[in-house]
């Protein structure tokens, strides 16, 4: 054995285990469960009602329920249905591979027997179980990765926590003390008294980096393994997390750089509300799930229980024949990865090494599905569900054909396997121009190099951040079929700390200098003019935008704009 190979074996252990990331890639698809004392007033409080698109565990503050009058709520709440049991084995059905339930939301009521407060389920409520206890052993019979949901900013009914201006004076609360008597000492109970957690996540990002850090520290010391979500931090700051989340209920356009998780519900609402009864269809929850992990993130799928623990029938019904879906086809879910094919007109695509799984959710006339751009040989194609029956191929220019026929059709989502000869690869995206449309570059038709990452902007938009130098670009290949003079527009935030970083922005052999202008914090993009170039000939070409010199972060680049000037007018 050569010594590096030697070598190589010995750090691959440990690069895995440093992964903590593993996991959570190979798993894609979780269940959230929203449980609490609002489960019991199912969207309805003294006949005023939350309207259906809203969300029913936020009841107490839409309704400035006194913390009084919602404390003698809670005291009655008695869940006698509660079956975690039958909760993971739901889950396990599905085929959602990690379970993370609401130890504590907004309304600041512990849903585990915590010492910290009296205000838990446990101490407060004649039903005395622990239900994140018996969701946590219920996971592990089941095989599900047990992890928690922690409100750590927002609390309505610590007079210090956030949110409750209805019956506290906001000008006295003294947050740190919340996060010192409340939020950190319960987080430590649930690090401590649960078993092994999956991932922690926490919810509507706390003000201060430092803030932050300090949920971070704790969970490294109790937990090393357990993952951090993203939203630990504010949407304002940098990640502080081990992975991105979308908005809640967001799906982004795709071609992230970054490791990513979006939340979603099965209806409006995240905790049950009996007025809204607007269920995705199976076909829809397979085709999301499928959408996500082509894109490269994780789908957490959530559940609201009743008020008597009892899953909504709708809501079963819906996750077992999403079940009967990803029993079959798991194999082009778990452990796959995006695709750099996109936009087909009947699907997506998901990769697993050379093999790529094209998701049909559509059947195309004649039964044929067709792709382009693929540079690779292809082998063979058949069904997932029929590896036996090889499907004919057909490839002329850049156009593959694979006909499927006119059976074997699945309601869902039909998986075809692709055998190709390694990775999938494709040449980069070509901009071209229509006639009155300028060249729009942005962040998905960029090839990013070096260190430039393309990133969710923890704001519900996406950017390309984290170059520092020369070699950390992104390019775009552009066609050019009306030669003449454009101007250059680009569009950008920074924070202070960038403000003067020099950038280059290269059009051809046409070379555009500047001063990056600092914008303030948070992502209010900001457009600049960066004055007017000829593109002299029709033809392919080449924009690139990098830092001049090493430093820090450059700018969080949103886009680049060519707009043709009209021949007459005068600039
Ligand atoms: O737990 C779920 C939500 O309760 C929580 N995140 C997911 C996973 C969440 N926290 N904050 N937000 C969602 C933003 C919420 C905004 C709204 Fe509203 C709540 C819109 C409607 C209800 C704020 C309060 C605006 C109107 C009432």
């Amino acid at each position: 054995m050569k010594w590096f190979a030697l070598l190589a074996m010995m750090a691959a252990p440990l690069a895995a285990q440093q992964d903590r990331l593993g996991w959570f890639r190979h798993d894609k698809f979780g269940m959230f469960v929203h449980f609490g004392p609002y489960s019991m007033l199912a969207g309805e409080w003294k006949g005023q009602r939350i309207p259906v698109g809203d969300n029913a565990e936020w009841i107490m503050q839409r309704f400035n329920i006194p913390v009084r009058d919602y404390r003698e709520m809670a005291h009655g709440f008695n869940p006698t249905k509660f079956d975690a049991s039958a909760i993971a084995k739901l889950a396990r059905l599905a085929g959602m591979k990690y379970l993370v339930v609401t130890a504590k939301h907004h309304d600041g009521f512990a849903m585990y027997g915590s010492r910290v407060s009296q205000y838990n389920i446990v101490d407060w409520t004649p039903f005395h179980r622990d239900p994140v206890k018996e969701l946590a052993d219920a996971c592990q019979r089941e095989g599900i990765r047990f992890c928690v949901y922690y409100s750590h900013r927002e609390d309505w009914d610590h007079p210090d926590g956030y949110g409750n201006h209805w019956d506290y004076d906001v000008s006295k609360k003294d947050f740190p003390r919340y996060l010192r008597e409340k939020s950190l000492p319960q987080m430590r109970e649930l690090l401590t008294d649960y078993g092994p957690l999956g991932l922690i996540w926490f919810d509507r990002g706390i003000d201060t980096r430092e803030q932050a850090l300090e949920f971070v520290k704790l969970v490294r010391e109790l937990q090393p393994k357990c993952l951090i979500n993203g939203r630990v931090g504010s949407y304002g700051q940098d990640l502080v997390g081990d992975y991105q989340n979308m908005n809640d209920n967001g799906m982004p356009s795709g071609g992230l750089e970054e490791y990513w998780e979006t939340p979603q519900t099965l209806n409006q609402t995240w905790g049950y509300s009996r007025f809204d009864q607007e269920w995705k269809t199976p076909a829809n929850v397979v085709q999301r799930l499928v959408e996500i992990v082509s894109k490269g993130g994780n789908y957490l799928l959530n559940i609201g229980p009743m008020g008597d623990g009892t899953v909504p029938p709708p809501t079963v019904a819906v996750l077992e024949q999403v079940g009967a879906w990803t029993q079959k086809n798991g194999e082009s879910i778990y452990g796959t990865s995006a695709c750099p094919l996109t936009d087909f007109p009947w699907g997506r695509c998901t990769v697993r090494g050379d093999r790529m799984y094209l998701h049909a959710f559509t059947r195309p006339a004649g039964g044929v599905l067709r792709l382009s751009g693929l540079k690779n040989d292809v082998r063979s194609a058949y069904r997932l569900a029929e590896p036996g029956q090889r499907l004919e191929i057909d490839r002329k220019d850049d156009v593959l054909s694979v006909t499927v026929g006119p059976r074997g059709w699945d309601e869902f989502d039909t998986v075809v396997v692709l055998e190709v000869s390694g990775a999938p690869q494709t040449d980069p995206p070509l901009v071209t121009q229509g006639s009155d449309i300028p060249f729009q570059l942005d962040y998905r038709l960029a090839v990013t190099t070096g260190r430039a990452i393309k990133r969710f902007n923890r704001d519900g938009g996406f950017h390309i951040a984290k170059w520092t130098g020369p070699e950390d670009a992104c390019e775009w290949r552009l066609l050019v079929s009306q030669p003449g003079r454009y101007r250059v527009l680009i569009s950008y935030t920074a924070p202070r700390e960038s403000a003067g970083r020099r950038y280059a922005v290269r059009i051809g052999d046409q070379s555009l200098e500047r001063a990056v202008v600092g914008t303030g914090e948070g992502y209010h993009y900001r457009e600049f003019d960066l004055g007017v170039v000829e593109l002299k000939k029709a033809g392919p070409l080449t924009v690139r935008v990098a830092p001049v010199s090493a430093g820090g972060n450059l700018m969080y680049f949103q886009h680049l704009v060519l707009r043709q000037l009209s021949g007459v007018a005068v600039e």
